[in-house]
Order: C-alpha cells, then sequence, then structure tokens
C-alpha cells in the first residue's frame, strides 16, 4: 500500500533556445508546472505537458494548477494506493483536464516504480532498449532557415524530419525539401489548420511520399478526418483528436486515419497512454510518442512510454539541447549518432532533477499535505 504524505505544485519558467511556431501561434518561454509528490521517503516527478495558451488543446497552467489544487491532490492525498494505475479510474469524474491529470499519476508511477526497485519503461511493461527519434521543426521566417535545420537535424542521425505547416507554408515548403532532400522519412503536421473545404489542396501533398499527414483538420473532430482519409493516398495520424482508448477504438472503427500519436499529456497519464497503445497494436495501427516542448521531466516520462513495444515509429522525443540551454535533469536527455535514445534503467524516472536549478528557476509554488 502506499499513500502520499505531500504534494507540491511548482511553475518554473524555462526558455527555449529558439522559437517553436505552429500554425496555431510561436511559442519563446516555456511556463511548466511541475508536480512533485512524496510517499514514504520517496520522491516522484510529473510535469504538465499543457501550452501556455489554450490553442492545442483547452488547457493551461492556469487550469492546470486550479484542477490540480482543488481536485486532484485533495481526492489524492486521504487514499491509500497499491498502484499508480488505480488513480485514473478515480480521476474520472472530472471531464476532461487530461494534462492535470497526467503529472499527478504520472509522479506516481514513478514512486510506484522506484518503490519496486525498477525503471518506468519496465513497470509499464516496455521491452525497446532504445528508441528511435524524429525531431519536430517548427515554421520559420525563410524557407532557407528550414532546410538549414533540416540538414543540422540529419546530420545528427535523427531518423526522420516532422515539419510544421499551415496554409501559405505548405505545398511550396515541401516542395523545397523533397527537391533537396529526396528520400528522407519526412512527414507534416499542421495542428487542425484545414477543414474538408481544402481536400483538392491537401490532395497536392500526396506528391510528396510523406511518412503521414498529422491531425490536418479540426482539433476536436475524427468524422471529417475518415472523410479526408477516403481522398488521400498520405495515411493521416491523429493527435489532437485521441484523448483515450474509446477515441482511439472509434478513429480506427471509421478508418480516421492510420496513425496515431499518443502524447502522455493528451490522454491522461501512462495508465491511459498504455491502454491507447494497446487499442492500436491490437488493429495493427502504429504509433510513435508525440512531444510539447517538455522539460526533462516530461521528456523522460516519454521515453519510458515509448519503450512499449507498439511504438514502431520514430517519435518526437528528442536530445534535451534541441530545446534548453540547460535541461532540469541529470543527465540531460542525449541522442546516439544512430537517432535513438537508450531507455534508462536506473529505478523510477531514470533521470535525477536538479533541484537547485528548479529551485532557481520557480516563480510560484504550494504545498498540500
Ligand atoms: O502537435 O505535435 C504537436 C509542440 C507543441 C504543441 C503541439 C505539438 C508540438 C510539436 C513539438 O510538434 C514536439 C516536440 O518536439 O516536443
Ligand atoms: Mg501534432
Amino acid at each position: 500500500m502506499m499513500k502520499l504524505e505531500r504534494v507540491e505544485l511548482l511553475e518554473i519558467r524555462l526558455p527555449l533556445v529558439a522559437f517553436f511556431e505552429t500554425s496555431f501561434g510561436r511559442t519563446t518561454n516555456r511556463r511548466i508546472v511541475l508536480v512533485r509528490a512524496q510517499s514514504d521517503g520517496l520522491t516522484g516527478w510529473g510535469e504538465v505537458t499543457c501550452g501556455e495558451q489554450p490553442f492545442y488543446n483547452y488547457e493551461t497552467p492556469e487550469t492546470a494548477w486550479h484542477i490540480l489544487r482543488d481536485f486532484l491532490i485533495p481526492w489524492t492525498l486521504p487514499q491509500q494506493w497499491n498502484a499508480a494505475s488505480e488513480l485514473a479510474p478515480r480521476f474520472r469524474p472530472i471531464r476532461g483536464h487530461n494534462m492535470a491529470k497526467a503529472a499527478l499519476e504520472d509522479a506516481v508511477w514513478d514512486i510506484e516504480a522506484q518503490s519496486k526497485g525498477i525503471s518506468i519503461a519496465k513497470l509499464l511493461g516496455g521491452t525497446l532498449r532504445e528508441i528511435p527519434c524524429g525531431v519536430s521543426i517548427g515554421i520559420q521566417d525563410r524557407v532557407e532557415d528550414l532546410l538549414e535545420k533540416i540538414e543540422r537535424e540529419l546530420a545528427a542521425g535523427y531518423q526522420r524530419i516532422k515539419v510544421k505547416i499551415k496554409p501559405g507554408w505548405d505545398v511550396a515548403i515541401l516542395k523545397e525539401i523533397r527537391s533537396r532532400f529526396p528520400s528522407i522519412k519526412l512527414m507534416a503536421d499542421a495542428n487542425s489548420a484545414y477543414s474538408l473545404a481544402d481536400v483538392s489542396h491537401l490532395r497536392e501533398f500526396d506528391q510528396f511520399d510523406l511518412m503521414m499527414i498529422e491531425q490536418p483538420l479540426s482539433w476536436d473532430d475524427l468524422i471529417d478526418h475518415a472523410e479526408l482519409q477516403r481522398e488521400l493516398k498520405t495515411s493521416i495520424c491523429l493527435d489532437e483528436s485521441i484523448h483515450s482508448a474509446d477515441d482511439a477504438r472509434k478513429a480506427i472503427e471509421i478508418r480516421a486515419g492510420k496513425i496515431i500519436n499518443i502524447k502522455l499529456g493528451r490522454v491522461g497519464g501512462h495508465t491511459s497512454a498504455r491502454e491507447v497503445h494497446d487499442v492500436c497494436r491490437a488493429a495493427q495501427v502504429p504509433v510513435w510518442c508525440g512531444g510539447m516542448l517538455e522539460s526533462g521531466i516530461g521528456r523522460a516520462h516519454n521515453i519510458a512510454m515509448s519503450s512499449l513495444p507498439g511504438f514502431t515509429l520514430p517519435g518526437d522525443v528528442s536530445a534535451s539541447r534541441r530545446y534548453w540551454k540547460e535541461d532540469i535533469i541529470r543527465p540531460e536527455v542525449t541522442v546516439t549518432p544512430q537517432g535513438t535514445i537508450r531507455v534508462p534503467e536506473a529505478p523510477g524516472l531514470g533521470y535525477t532533477p536538479d533541484l537547485d536549478r528548479i529551485e532557481r528557476l520557480t516563480v510560484r509554488k504550494e504545498s498540500f499535505t
């Protein structure tokens, strides 16, 4: 049995080494809410992976703080737990707010793994010892900047390149990339920038031999994606629209896409992520791990999740140095020249949070007992 004695919320500020731009906007400084949970001498960490504004989904650091402080933490503190997997069912009465839920649940996974002396990856049932990595490259001011970045990431060994697209930064840009890099593994992420009215435009993407196009249509849609998939040769990958194993089942049933991106925060934590993985694996739908510009803590959880056997495609989990001058974990996440990350085998997260650095970066803190 485990019982949490204390939970802390911390908000840190972390400037990105370079701006990151998607179809919904540009980020330069991250505001990240961390959860630190304590049980029986062990400390577990989780990260709220939402954006600063409600543009990817509706969560923000403020909504997550509210849901954690007023509901999730007070519900969790008085309870006794056999396993981290018991939290998700108890959180179910709260509709949505998956990123807030995930941060607390994942901290408890960290504690449970430590208490058993094994890695989170192993506790989850992960089998991959090394995970294949790709990069996500944002919209740039100039095409030349994008081509240069692609060149650099390929030289570092990354196995596939994902570029962010939006109307006005799509077909012409993909044409330039393909003429310079004819045979790389390439994909595009639209973050919901198109609608079914754009079908004939989106059909032009078929000429670029993309691995997939990610979330072309509305952030909460499945039906229109199914319609679009019938019109395209290119596989659709769903990101924003999938919040649970049930969503994945429905998406697969109506053929809304052929690939699913799993994000721990978006689906509500490790328990739900593993369920989404299992549904996809049973249906032979490949999955890969998405990213939300995480600090080392969220990044380490992503690595653990990516060790599950269905994560067959390169994910968006990449080296700390692509995002931060200095990360908040030790060692930082590094990528091999083959474009892989070795899954750590040490107990828990497998990386050590740098407490002094976290303290210096903290702008807000609240403790609960
Ligand atoms: O849609 O995958 C996305 C970043 C912020 C919000 C949404 C997305 C992304 C990324 C970056 O693509 C992935 C990463 O490198 O963390
Ligand atoms: Mg995406």
